[in-house]
């Protein structure tokens, strides 16, 4: 497994996002990718699987401390005394004592930001968290929170894929010794039938989406790439055995710009 490191944090590079899903099949597939070799699983409050990934990880029989557990409060909870008892609640449907990694789900511009991080910095310190990031901020979110926060932030989870241009956003998340993690790796899908990237895959033997991930993982991004397909999970994690070069880095690249954001809502920040 390769990792990322990020002001202390060492995130598998390849983890198993869960948005959308629910229920037994989210257990079975978090049981079947830990079983596979994953070692690293997303979740959050409001995906409301939490339970469902304790269940998966208990099932797989895979040692606890060797997987990388992320997880999220929603921006209603972002009070500090609401942040403290949210987390307690993830902890208790996880059935764990602590995440690896605990995120700010989305900013929330109605509660002041350092009253939130402040709550964030010390559920870490009670020890609920192994480290604290954010996701879906953006550059000026990001400058704001790094100021703020008395505890370092391990990362930006953002929307990222060969489609969307995030370059600021990685520059930000550099300079800050932050990681970022990319959710929605390879574009809801789209990029399965993306002919540039299968061109390039051919060579080796790799299909668009694992030359996705790997375009992802050589820029030290950790990819959480969703799947409800048990078939799907190794494809995803076969993407260290080849390598792309800054050539084919770049034709991949071209393909980005700000208008390929496939997530927004509307309490969603002023993207960059
Ligand atoms: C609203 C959920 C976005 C991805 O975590």
């Amino acid at each position: 497994m390769h990792f990322v490191e990020a002001n202390g944090a060492k995130i598998p590079a390849i983890g198993l996002g869960t948005w959308e899903l629910r229920g037994r099949s989210c257990a079975r597939l978090v049981e079947q990718a830990l079983r596979l070799g994953y070692r690293h699983v997303d979740t959050a409050q409001m995906y409301d699987n939490e339970r469902e990934v304790g269940e998966g990880l208990r099932a797989s029989g895979v040692n606890r401390n060797d997987v990388f557990i992320t997880t999220k409060v929603w921006t209603t909870h972002f009070a500090p005394n609401d942040l403290e008892r949210s987390t307690k609640e993830s902890l208790a449907k996880l059935r764990l004592k602590e995440v690896d990694l605990l995120l700010l789900h989305w900013p929330n511009p109605r509660i002041p930001l350092a009253e939130t991080l402040g709550a964030l910095a010390r559920v870490r310190r009670l020890g609920l968290a192994r480290h604290i990031g954010v996701s879906n901020f953006t550059v000026a979110l990001i400058e704001e929170a790094v100021a703020a926060c008395e505890e370092p932030l391990a990362c930006d989870q953002v929307e990222y894929h060969p489609y969307l241009d995030q370059s600021k956003v990685m520059r930000a998340c550099a300079s800050h010794g932050m990681a970022l993690v990319a959710y929605s790796p390879i574009a809801k899908g789209r990029i399965r039938n993306d002919r540039t990237l299968a061109g390039i895959g051919e060579k080796y033997r790799k299909s668009a989406a694992q030359v996705c991930l790997r375009w992802l993982v050589q820029q030290n991004v950790a990819a959480i790439p969703r799947t409800s397909k048990i078939e799907r999970l190794s494809e995803n994690i076969e993407i260290f055995d080849f390598e792309l070069s800054d050539e084919k880095m770049r034709r991949i690249f071209a393909l980005g710009s700000p208008k390929g954001r496939l997530t927004d809502f509307g309490f969603a920040p002023k993207w960059d």
